[in-house]
Protein backbone atom coordinates (compact mmCIF):
# COMPACT_ATOMS: atom_id res chain seq x y z
CA UNK A 1 0.00 0.00 0.00
CA UNK A 2 1.68 3.11 -0.99
CA UNK A 3 2.38 5.77 1.95
CA UNK A 4 0.15 9.07 1.94
CA UNK A 5 -2.96 8.23 0.59
CA UNK A 6 -5.17 11.03 1.89
CA UNK A 7 -8.83 10.43 4.76
CA UNK A 8 -10.97 10.68 1.73
CA UNK A 9 -9.57 7.43 0.04
CA UNK A 10 -10.45 4.93 2.77
CA UNK A 11 -14.04 6.95 2.68
CA UNK A 12 -14.27 5.99 -1.05
CA UNK A 13 -12.99 2.30 -0.11
CA UNK A 14 -15.69 2.39 2.22
CA UNK A 15 -18.35 3.25 0.18
CA UNK A 16 -16.95 0.65 -2.77
CA UNK A 17 -17.25 -2.02 -0.22
CA UNK A 18 -20.74 -0.80 0.62
CA UNK A 19 -21.36 -0.45 -3.19
CA UNK A 20 -24.03 -3.49 -4.18
CA UNK A 21 -24.82 -2.87 -8.10
CA UNK A 22 -21.54 -2.48 -10.49
CA UNK A 23 -22.39 0.86 -11.28
CA UNK A 24 -22.03 1.82 -7.79
CA UNK A 25 -18.62 -0.24 -7.53
CA UNK A 26 -17.51 1.37 -10.58
CA UNK A 27 -18.21 5.22 -9.31
CA UNK A 28 -16.48 4.46 -6.09
CA UNK A 29 -13.19 3.08 -7.97
CA UNK A 30 -13.31 5.77 -10.22
CA UNK A 31 -13.55 8.44 -7.11
CA UNK A 32 -10.44 6.45 -5.72
CA UNK A 33 -8.98 6.74 -8.22
CA UNK A 34 -9.38 10.30 -8.83
CA UNK A 35 -8.11 11.45 -5.56
CA UNK A 36 -5.16 9.06 -5.52
CA UNK A 37 -2.05 11.20 -6.00
CA UNK A 38 -0.28 10.25 -8.87
CA UNK A 39 3.44 9.60 -8.73
CA UNK A 40 5.86 6.38 -8.72
CA UNK A 41 4.34 4.64 -5.60
CA UNK A 42 0.88 4.86 -6.95
CA UNK A 43 1.53 3.51 -10.58
CA UNK A 44 0.75 -0.23 -9.37
CA UNK A 45 -2.00 0.55 -7.81
CA UNK A 46 -3.27 3.28 -10.53
CA UNK A 47 -3.16 -0.03 -12.65
CA UNK A 48 -5.00 -2.16 -10.45
CA UNK A 49 -7.85 0.21 -9.94
CA UNK A 50 -7.69 0.40 -13.74
CA UNK A 51 -8.31 -2.93 -14.67
CA UNK A 52 -10.81 -3.45 -11.80
CA UNK A 53 -13.06 -0.83 -13.26
CA UNK A 54 -12.47 -2.16 -16.89
CA UNK A 55 -13.63 -5.83 -15.62
CA UNK A 56 -16.68 -4.17 -13.86
CA UNK A 57 -17.73 -2.03 -17.05
CA UNK A 58 -17.79 -5.46 -18.95
CA UNK A 59 -19.80 -6.61 -16.39
CA UNK A 60 -22.10 -3.95 -16.08
CA UNK A 61 -22.60 -3.97 -20.15
CA UNK A 62 -21.33 -1.81 -22.56
CA UNK A 63 -22.06 2.16 -20.88
CA UNK A 64 -22.49 5.22 -23.12
CA UNK A 65 -20.29 7.78 -23.22
CA UNK A 66 -23.44 9.38 -21.30
CA UNK A 67 -23.24 7.35 -18.88
CA UNK A 68 -19.29 7.22 -18.15
CA UNK A 69 -19.06 11.16 -18.09
CA UNK A 70 -21.13 10.81 -15.05
CA UNK A 71 -18.56 9.06 -12.45
CA UNK A 72 -15.45 10.57 -11.11
CA UNK A 73 -13.86 13.72 -12.88
CA UNK A 74 -9.99 13.09 -12.49
CA UNK A 75 -8.68 16.98 -10.87
CA UNK A 76 -6.37 18.48 -13.48
CA UNK A 77 -4.63 21.67 -12.99
CA UNK A 78 -4.10 23.82 -10.00
CA UNK A 79 -7.04 22.78 -8.06
CA UNK A 80 -10.79 21.09 -8.69
CA UNK A 81 -13.71 23.59 -8.65
CA UNK A 82 -17.40 22.21 -9.18
CA UNK A 83 -19.96 24.91 -10.20
CA UNK A 84 -23.47 24.41 -8.79
CA UNK A 85 -26.77 25.85 -8.62
CA UNK A 86 -30.02 25.76 -8.99
CA UNK A 87 -32.04 25.35 -12.93
CA UNK A 88 -31.54 28.00 -15.38
CA UNK A 89 -28.82 30.08 -13.24
CA UNK A 90 -26.40 30.23 -16.36
CA UNK A 91 -23.91 27.28 -15.08
CA UNK A 92 -23.65 25.96 -18.45
CA UNK A 93 -22.96 28.73 -19.95
CA UNK A 94 -20.48 30.18 -17.02
CA UNK A 95 -17.89 27.05 -17.82
CA UNK A 96 -18.59 28.11 -21.97
CA UNK A 97 -17.38 31.62 -21.18
CA UNK A 98 -14.50 31.06 -19.26
CA UNK A 99 -13.11 27.54 -20.18
CA UNK A 100 -12.17 25.29 -23.11
CA UNK A 101 -15.45 23.44 -22.94
CA UNK A 102 -18.60 24.05 -24.59
CA UNK A 103 -21.35 22.43 -22.44
CA UNK A 104 -25.05 22.57 -23.90
CA UNK A 105 -27.09 25.94 -22.78
CA UNK A 106 -30.67 26.11 -23.00
CA UNK A 107 -33.48 27.93 -21.97
CA UNK A 108 -35.30 25.69 -20.68
CA UNK A 109 -34.39 23.89 -16.61
CA UNK A 110 -32.14 20.39 -16.42
CA UNK A 111 -30.39 20.82 -19.50
CA UNK A 112 -27.74 19.72 -17.62
CA UNK A 113 -27.64 15.64 -16.41
CA UNK A 114 -24.17 15.01 -16.60
CA UNK A 115 -20.57 16.68 -15.19
CA UNK A 116 -18.17 17.80 -17.36
CA UNK A 117 -15.03 19.20 -16.90
CA UNK A 118 -13.25 22.95 -18.82
CA UNK A 119 -10.17 24.36 -17.99
CA UNK A 120 -10.02 27.99 -16.65
CA UNK A 121 -6.79 30.06 -17.22
CA UNK A 122 -5.69 32.15 -14.45
CA UNK A 123 -2.70 34.24 -15.40
CA UNK A 124 -0.26 31.64 -15.31
CA UNK A 125 -1.97 28.44 -14.07
CA UNK A 126 -5.53 26.64 -14.91
CA UNK A 127 -8.31 25.74 -12.53
CA UNK A 128 -10.37 22.74 -13.61
CA UNK A 129 -14.43 23.62 -13.89
CA UNK A 130 -16.78 21.58 -13.42
CA UNK A 131 -19.91 21.72 -14.81
CA UNK A 132 -22.87 19.74 -13.00
CA UNK A 133 -26.87 19.63 -13.20
CA UNK A 134 -28.59 21.22 -10.84
CA UNK A 135 -29.21 21.38 -7.35
CA UNK A 136 -32.86 20.19 -7.43
CA UNK A 137 -33.77 16.65 -5.76
CA UNK A 138 -34.98 14.64 -8.72
CA UNK A 139 -31.74 15.75 -10.50
CA UNK A 140 -29.03 14.25 -7.60
CA UNK A 141 -27.87 11.12 -8.81
CA UNK A 142 -25.50 9.05 -6.54
CA UNK A 143 -22.78 10.33 -8.05
CA UNK A 144 -22.96 13.97 -7.65
CA UNK A 145 -22.33 14.37 -3.63
CA UNK A 146 -19.12 12.26 -3.77
CA UNK A 147 -18.25 14.68 -6.31
CA UNK A 148 -19.17 17.95 -4.66
CA UNK A 149 -17.45 16.76 -2.07
CA UNK A 150 -14.35 15.87 -3.23
CA UNK A 151 -13.94 19.14 -5.33
CA UNK A 152 -11.48 21.64 -3.91
CA UNK A 153 -14.43 24.73 -3.74
CA UNK A 154 -17.79 25.65 -5.12
CA UNK A 155 -18.58 27.94 -7.05
CA UNK A 156 -22.57 28.89 -6.49
CA UNK A 157 -23.92 30.37 -9.71
CA UNK A 158 -27.30 32.39 -8.96
CA UNK A 159 -29.35 34.11 -11.31
CA UNK A 160 -30.08 37.82 -10.10
CA UNK A 161 -33.25 38.30 -11.81
CA UNK A 162 -34.77 35.41 -9.89
CA UNK A 163 -35.08 35.47 -6.25
CA UNK A 164 -31.72 35.22 -5.39
CA UNK A 165 -31.66 35.16 -2.07
CA UNK A 166 -34.30 32.14 -1.93
CA UNK A 167 -32.00 30.44 -4.97
CA UNK A 168 -28.86 30.57 -2.50
CA UNK A 169 -31.26 29.39 0.78
CA UNK A 170 -32.51 26.52 -1.45
CA UNK A 171 -28.81 25.21 -3.30
CA UNK A 172 -27.48 25.48 0.45
CA UNK A 173 -30.15 23.16 2.03
CA UNK A 174 -29.30 20.64 -0.90
CA UNK A 175 -25.89 20.87 -0.29
CA UNK A 176 -26.72 20.12 3.34
CA UNK A 177 -28.49 17.17 2.44
CA UNK A 178 -25.42 15.72 0.58
CA UNK A 179 -24.20 16.07 4.08
CA UNK A 180 -21.74 19.41 2.58
CA UNK A 181 -21.26 22.10 4.94
CA UNK A 182 -20.65 25.76 4.08
CA UNK A 183 -20.39 26.90 7.36
CA UNK A 184 -24.16 27.89 8.13
CA UNK A 185 -24.89 25.79 10.47
CA UNK A 186 -23.71 25.76 14.12
CA UNK A 187 -24.36 21.81 14.39
CA UNK A 188 -21.82 20.06 11.81
CA UNK A 189 -22.79 16.29 13.31
CA UNK A 190 -22.69 14.05 10.62
CA UNK A 191 -20.90 16.46 7.90
CA UNK A 192 -18.56 14.66 5.53
CA UNK A 193 -16.87 17.55 3.93
CA UNK A 194 -16.82 21.73 4.67
CA UNK A 195 -16.50 23.45 1.50
CA UNK A 196 -15.69 26.85 0.34
CA UNK A 197 -18.00 28.65 -1.77
CA UNK A 198 -18.27 31.75 -3.92
CA UNK A 199 -21.09 33.00 -4.56
CA UNK A 200 -21.66 34.35 -8.55
CA UNK A 201 -24.61 36.57 -9.26
CA UNK A 202 -25.35 36.31 -12.93
CA UNK A 203 -27.39 38.06 -15.76
CA UNK A 204 -25.87 41.91 -14.50
CA UNK A 205 -26.33 42.26 -18.52
CA UNK A 206 -30.29 42.14 -17.75
CA UNK A 207 -31.74 45.70 -16.31
CA UNK A 208 -32.16 45.82 -12.59
CA UNK A 209 -30.45 42.89 -11.34
CA UNK A 210 -28.73 45.30 -9.54
CA UNK A 211 -31.38 45.07 -7.06
CA UNK A 212 -31.14 41.32 -6.69
CA UNK A 213 -27.22 41.64 -6.42
CA UNK A 214 -27.47 44.29 -3.24
CA UNK A 215 -30.42 41.65 -1.82
CA UNK A 216 -27.64 39.15 -1.98
CA UNK A 217 -25.48 41.62 -0.32
CA UNK A 218 -27.76 42.08 2.57
CA UNK A 219 -28.49 38.27 3.04
CA UNK A 220 -25.33 36.78 2.68
CA UNK A 221 -22.31 39.29 2.39
CA UNK A 222 -21.25 38.91 5.75
CA UNK A 223 -20.99 34.90 5.40
CA UNK A 224 -19.65 33.96 1.84
CA UNK A 225 -18.07 35.46 -1.09
CA UNK A 226 -20.23 37.30 -3.56
CA UNK A 227 -19.40 38.63 -7.08
CA UNK A 228 -21.46 39.64 -9.73
CA UNK A 229 -20.96 38.68 -13.22
CA UNK A 230 -22.76 38.42 -16.79
CA UNK A 231 -21.82 34.86 -17.99
CA UNK A 232 -22.62 35.95 -21.25
CA UNK A 233 -21.48 39.31 -21.77
CA UNK A 234 -18.11 38.64 -19.84
CA UNK A 235 -18.77 41.46 -17.35
CA UNK A 236 -16.85 40.85 -13.81
CA UNK A 237 -15.60 37.46 -14.86
CA UNK A 238 -11.39 38.28 -14.45
CA UNK A 239 -12.99 39.44 -10.69
CA UNK A 240 -14.55 36.22 -10.45
CA UNK A 241 -11.85 34.53 -11.56
CA UNK A 242 -9.37 36.10 -8.67
CA UNK A 243 -11.38 35.20 -6.53
CA UNK A 244 -11.77 31.81 -6.87
CA UNK A 245 -8.09 31.84 -6.90
CA UNK A 246 -8.36 33.53 -3.37
CA UNK A 247 -11.05 30.87 -2.56
CA UNK A 248 -8.85 28.08 -3.25
CA UNK A 249 -5.99 29.52 -0.86
CA UNK A 250 -3.22 28.16 -2.72
CA UNK A 251 0.16 29.55 -3.90
CA UNK A 252 2.69 29.25 -6.64
CA UNK A 253 6.15 28.56 -5.99
CA UNK A 254 8.95 28.59 -8.89
CA UNK A 255 11.77 26.13 -8.84
CA UNK A 256 15.37 27.49 -10.37
CA UNK A 257 18.84 25.62 -10.87
CA UNK A 258 21.99 27.70 -9.27
CA UNK A 259 22.57 30.24 -12.60
CA UNK A 260 19.70 29.72 -14.32
CA UNK A 261 16.40 31.54 -14.70
CA UNK A 262 13.46 29.98 -12.94
CA UNK A 263 10.81 28.83 -15.35
CA UNK A 264 8.00 31.26 -14.29
CA UNK A 265 5.10 29.35 -16.15
CA UNK A 266 5.24 25.56 -14.99
CA UNK A 267 4.46 26.81 -10.73
CA UNK A 268 4.19 23.67 -8.45
CA UNK A 269 1.07 24.49 -6.71
CA UNK A 270 1.25 24.47 -2.61
CA UNK A 271 -1.60 25.00 0.15
CA UNK A 272 -1.02 28.21 1.85
CA UNK A 273 1.42 28.20 4.71
CA UNK A 274 2.86 25.48 2.96
CA UNK A 275 6.68 24.81 3.81
CA UNK A 276 9.77 25.25 1.75
CA UNK A 277 10.25 20.97 3.13
CA UNK A 278 6.86 20.86 1.08
CA UNK A 279 7.76 22.30 -1.39
CA UNK A 280 11.08 20.29 -2.19
CA UNK A 281 8.59 17.08 -1.34
CA UNK A 282 6.57 18.40 -4.32
CA UNK A 283 9.34 18.14 -6.59
CA UNK A 284 10.47 15.12 -5.67
CA UNK A 285 8.84 12.61 -2.67
CA UNK A 286 13.28 12.14 -1.36
CA UNK A 287 13.68 15.90 -1.30
CA UNK A 288 11.96 16.19 2.39
CA UNK A 289 14.69 14.65 3.66
CA UNK A 290 17.46 15.01 1.64
CA UNK A 291 17.05 18.87 1.87
CA UNK A 292 19.44 20.84 3.33
CA UNK A 293 18.77 24.55 2.71
CA UNK A 294 17.20 26.50 -0.39
CA UNK A 295 17.63 29.90 -1.84
CA UNK A 296 14.85 32.15 -1.59
CA UNK A 297 13.71 35.19 -3.81
CA UNK A 298 10.65 36.63 -2.42
CA UNK A 299 8.91 36.52 0.95
CA UNK A 300 10.04 39.92 1.18
CA UNK A 301 13.24 38.47 2.18
CA UNK A 302 16.52 39.73 -0.03
CA UNK A 303 17.29 38.24 -3.26
CA UNK A 304 19.49 34.71 -2.67
CA UNK A 305 18.70 34.83 0.57
CA UNK A 306 19.17 31.08 2.71
CA UNK A 307 16.40 29.39 4.46
CA UNK A 308 15.76 26.06 6.05
CA UNK A 309 13.04 23.61 6.10
CA UNK A 310 10.52 25.32 7.92
CA UNK A 311 9.91 28.41 5.76
CA UNK A 312 6.53 29.19 5.19
CA UNK A 313 6.25 29.98 1.61
CA UNK A 314 4.19 33.03 -0.26
CA UNK A 315 2.61 33.44 -3.13
CA UNK A 316 5.16 33.68 -6.03
CA UNK A 317 8.28 32.81 -4.27
CA UNK A 318 10.81 31.69 -6.37
CA UNK A 319 13.38 28.68 -4.68
CA UNK A 320 16.43 26.90 -5.58
CA UNK A 321 16.59 23.77 -3.77
CA UNK A 322 20.24 22.40 -1.98
CA UNK A 323 19.91 18.42 -1.64
N1 LIG B 1 -29.12 37.44 -19.98
C1 LIG B 1 -28.34 36.45 -19.60
N2 LIG B 1 -28.74 35.17 -19.76
C2 LIG B 1 -27.93 34.19 -19.37
C3 LIG B 1 -26.65 34.43 -18.78
N3 LIG B 1 -26.10 33.25 -18.49
C4 LIG B 1 -26.96 32.30 -18.88
N4 LIG B 1 -28.07 32.86 -19.42
C5 LIG B 1 -29.25 32.18 -19.97
O1 LIG B 1 -29.88 31.43 -18.96
C6 LIG B 1 -30.39 30.21 -19.49
C7 LIG B 1 -29.83 29.03 -18.73
O2 LIG B 1 -28.42 28.97 -18.96
P1 LIG B 1 -27.62 27.62 -18.67
O3 LIG B 1 -26.18 27.97 -18.73
O4 LIG B 1 -28.13 26.52 -19.53
O5 LIG B 1 -28.06 27.39 -17.17
P2 LIG B 1 -27.70 26.15 -16.21
O6 LIG B 1 -27.51 26.72 -14.85
O7 LIG B 1 -26.56 25.38 -16.78
O8 LIG B 1 -29.04 25.32 -16.28
P3 LIG B 1 -29.26 23.75 -15.96
O9 LIG B 1 -28.25 22.97 -16.74
O10 LIG B 1 -30.64 23.49 -16.40
O11 LIG B 1 -29.11 23.60 -14.50
C8 LIG B 1 -30.01 30.20 -20.97
O12 LIG B 1 -31.11 30.68 -21.70
C9 LIG B 1 -28.85 31.16 -21.04
O13 LIG B 1 -28.73 31.76 -22.30
C10 LIG B 1 -26.26 35.80 -18.63
O14 LIG B 1 -25.16 36.12 -18.15
N5 LIG B 1 -27.13 36.76 -19.04
MG1 LIG C 1 -26.44 23.47 -17.37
Amino acid sequence: MPANLPPQYFDAEKNFRAAKTPAEKIAALEEMLAIMPKHKGTDHLRAELRSRIAKLTQLAGKKSGAQRMTMAIEKEGAAQVAVVGLPNAGKSQLVASVTNASPTVADYPCTTYAASPGMMPFENIQIQLLDTPPLVPQMIEWWLPPMLRRADALLMVVDLNDAPVEQVASAIEQLWQMRISLGQNENEEGILSRQRVLVAGNKTDIPGTDVGFKSLQAGYGAKLPLVSISARDGAGLEEMKRQVFQLLEIIRVYTKTPGQKPDMNDPIILGKGSTLADAAEAVHKDFRAKLKFARLWGSGKHDGTMVKRDHVLQDGDIIELHV
